[in-house]
Formats: structure tokens, C-alpha cells, sequence
């Protein structure tokens, strides 16, 4: 090579070098550029998500909660006399019975036709005005089941039933009453058995409310319910937003707050600890001496551990914090899950030292036999029962009415 050809290739390479230098710089660029709009399509797609699980919640939520708070005095007709007279059943006095219980026997005896119609009027069909036979306690039994009443709870009547039946003639309508009293007896023993007729907050001290269950079970709408009710029998109530798992958990219960006059005590930051979500709360309920404290939880399945164990991390903390606290860790149950729900019920009470169920969805589900099952196999007293979606629609469980709406005849 000439020095003349190698200065030539030199300058050659420096071009060359050049060129592709900025070739290179022109394509970082480009690739910064695509990374960039990738990055503002994320966050846009992010927005839109936010958006549609804001619509979709205030679509689903809102306007189920916003159907209260007012009750007005319905017609003079079936619901009516029936809810009157189940309360009069009780010993009420007329001036003591409000529009709102009336409301709600009529809601529960209406919520649980569907449960009736497989079960009460099959059986007034098929029993008449005769007296009992071995026959008709076959056909008890099998309607029992299909009701999810369970097992060891139709088995249980069903031979008290034999044995009424060895000992004399029983009427028709007579069999129908030993069967309320049976039923009764079944999901009064835990309720009995706990000491505690009626679950409310003790005074003096913090109440703490653990509202656990699986996935739509109606966790967070059963705590505003329980929010509402709370507060208006004059419980200073405070909420701890610790379902952090779900999305648009914090503003589902935010809503019910607000409609409950309640406030909720949050973490909005994503993936946020529970258990520190309970530890604010703590300090807030004690600042403001509080009587209850509602708390929802996530309710991941709870065949996986991490649940269990994040429950108990809460317990822990109440514990530590509050030795004196009274914890009720209430199991919330959809009724028309039927049996799966008594599984879930088997399994959590196994883990998750449960001191009572919460049954919901009652309205519109023929499924509500498995109250019965809950009380007679997981021996767990049933403290409230839910059949609407509304701020009212979920009283303190009463045996008496429950199985006066269960089984009321026509
Ligand atoms: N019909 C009816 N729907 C209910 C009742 N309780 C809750 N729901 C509905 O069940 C769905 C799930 O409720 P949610 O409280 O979010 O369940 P969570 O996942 O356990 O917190 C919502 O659409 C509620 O409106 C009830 O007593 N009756
Ligand atoms: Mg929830």
C-alpha cells in the first residue's frame, strides 16, 4: 500500500466510522422512540382499564346501593299479614313493630320462594290433610336433601319424625310444625351453644370484625350492610379496607362508606400489606375510641395457604395491639352456592377459627336449605343473613323467622 492510498483507505475508514456512528445513534434513537410509544400505549391501556373497572363498578355497585334508605308502608296484602303475624308470633306488641321489619320478613319470606317451591309445597301437596305415613317421611326425606338441608340434619328429622309417628297419628299441619320445631332446634344449637343469642358489639371495648370468604361470596357489600346497621344503632363504626388484592376494592367500600356515614380507613398503594392496612386502622379506632371496627379481607381461595396465613397475620396484629379486642372472624357464605358452600365453610372453619357464618344472596336462590346444613355439620352459629343487594337488605339472623319464611305454606 502507497502512503497516497493508504491516507485514502484512512479517510475511507473515518467516513465509514462516522457514517456508521450515526447510523447507530439514528437507530438508539429509534428504538428510544418505539420504547417511548410502547411505554404512552401501556399507560394508555392502563387508563382505559382503570376507566372500564370504574365504570363497570360504579354501573354494578352503585346503583345497586343507591335504592334505600327510605321505607314506605306497602299494600295491606299477603307479605303484609304474613310479616305481621310472624312478628305478633314473637310477642310483639303492635305499636312495636316498624315498617323496616315488615319490609324485611316480606324480602326474606319473597327470597326464599324459590327454595319453598321445592320443598314446602311439594311437600303440603303430597301430605294433604291426612296424617303422616312411613311413605310421606320417605318423600320428607328426599326433599330434604334436594333442598341442601344435608344429611346428617335430614337425618336428624327424619327420625325424630319415625319416632313421633310410632307413638301416635300425626295431622298433616301438625307434622308440619314438629318439622319447624326440628329445624329450629338444629340451627339454634350453635347459636345456643356460643352463649350469644344475638351478635352485637359489646361496649366499652373495640369490637373486631373479620369479614372472610371466598371470592363473590358478597364480602365487601355484606360489611357495608353491616356498616349500616352499625351506625345507626349508634355504634361509633370504622372500616379497614384490607382486601388490597382486589382492584376496586378500596372504592367499592369507599361507596358503602359513604352511604353508611362510616368512614374507611385505606392504603391505596398497590399490593398493599393488609396486615399494616389493620394497623392503621387500630391506631384510628383507638384515637376515636371506636366500638367497631369492620374489615374486609381478600378473598382468594382458600385451598391456598397464603390467605389463611395472612389471616392470621391480622389476628396477630389485633392481638398485639389490642389484647383486650373482642375478634369475630365471621364467615360470609352465598346461599346459592348450596353445597360447594358448605365445603368452603368445612374448610375455613378447619383454619381460620370462625366464630360464625354470614349468609347471603337468600333472595332468588332455591339453594337456602344449606343454612341448615352450615348449623348442623360445621356447627357454626349463623349471626346475619342477607337476601338483596340494598343498604337494608341485612338483618341479625332470627331462627324463628327464618324458618317461618322457609317454610311458610301456600
Ligand atoms: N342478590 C344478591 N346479591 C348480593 C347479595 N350480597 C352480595 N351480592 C352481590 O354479589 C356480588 C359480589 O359481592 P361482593 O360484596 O363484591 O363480594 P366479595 O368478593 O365477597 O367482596 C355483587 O354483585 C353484590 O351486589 C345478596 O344478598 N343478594
Ligand atoms: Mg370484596
Amino acid at each position: 500500500m502507497t502512503n497516497n492510498e493508504s491516507d485514502n483507505s484512512l479517510e475511507w475508514a473515518s467516513q465509514a466510522y462516522a457514517l456508521l456512528k450515526e447510523k447507530q445513534e439514528l437507530q438508539k434513537q429509534e428504538l428510544q422512540k418505539q420504547e417511548l410509544e410502547k411505554k404512552e400505549l401501556e399507560k394508555k391501556e392502563l387508563e382505559k382499564q382503570k376507566e372500564q373497572l370504574k365504570e363497570e363498578f360504579d354501573q354494578n355497585d352503585i346503583s345497586k346501593i343507591q335504592n334505600e334508605t327510605e321505607s314506605n308502608l306497602g299494600e295491606f296484602d299477603e307479605d303484609f299479614t304474613w310479616s305481621a303475624m310472624v312478628l305478633a308470633a314473637q310477642g310483639k306488641k303492635v305499636n312495636e313493630i316498624s315498617i323496616d321489619e315488615i319490609d324485611w320478613l316480606s324480602k326474606l319470606r319473597r327470597g326464599l320462594e324459590e327454595t319453598r317451591k321445592g320443598f314446602v309445597t311439594e311437600l303440603l301437596d303430597k301430605l294433604g290433610d291426612d296424617p303422616l305415613t312411613p311413605e310421606s317421611l320417605d318423600d320428607l326425606e328426599t326433599l330434604l336433601i334436594r333442598a341442601d338441608v344435608g344429611i346428617d340434619s335430614t337425618d336428624r328429622v327424619i327420625n325424630s319424625l319415625r319416632k313421633k309417628l310410632n307413638e301416635e297419628v300425626v295431622g298433616g299441619e301438625e307434622g308440619i310444625k314438629f318439622l319447624k320445631d326440628e329445624l329450629r332446634a338444629i340451627i339454634e344449637k350453635p347459636i345456643k351453644n356460643s352463649g350469644l343469642n344475638v351478635l352485637v358489639p359489646q361496649k366499652g371495648k373495640l369490637n373486631v370484625w373479620l369479614i372472610v370468604g371466598v371470592n363473590g361470596v358478597g364480602k365487601t357489600t355484606t360489611l357495608g350492610k353491616l356498616a349500616y346497621l352499625s351506625s345507626k344503632s349508634n355504634y361509633k363504626t370504622l372500616i379497614a379496607a384490607a382486601d388490597t388484592f382486589r382492584a376496586a376494592a378500596v372504592e367499592q367500600l369507599q361507596v358503602w362508606g359513604e352511604r353508611s356515614n362510616v368512614d374507611v380507613i385505606a392504603n391505596q398503594s398497590k399490593n398493599a400489606d393488609p396486615a399494616a392496612v389493620v394497623f392503621d386502622a387500630i391506631n384510628a379506632a383507638n384515637k376515636r375510641n371506636s366500638d367497631l371496627l369492620l374489615v374486609d379481607t381478600a378473598g382468594r381461595l382458600q385451598t391456598k395457604n397464603n390467605l389463611m396465613d395472612e389471616l392470621s397475620k391480622i389476628k396477630k396484629i389485633i392481638d398485639k395491639k389490642v389484647p383486650n379486642a373482642i375478634i369475630e372472624s365471621l364467615l360470609v357464605l352465598d346461599a346459592s352456592q348450596g353445597q360447594n358452600g358448605l365445603k368452603q365453610a368445612k374448610s375455613f372453619a378447619k383454619s381460620a377459627n370462625l366464630s360464625g357464618a354470614i349468609i347471603t344472596k337468600l333472595d332468588g336462590t332455591s339453594r337456602g336449605g344449606v343454612s341448615l346444613a352450615i348449623s348442623a355439620e360445621v356447627n357454626l352459629p349463623i349471626r346475619f343473613i342477607g337476601a338483596g343487594e340494598g343498604i337494608k337488605d341485612l338483618r341479625p339472623f332470627n331462627s324463628f323467622e327464618f324458618v317461618e319464611a322457609l317454610l311458610a305454606d301456600r
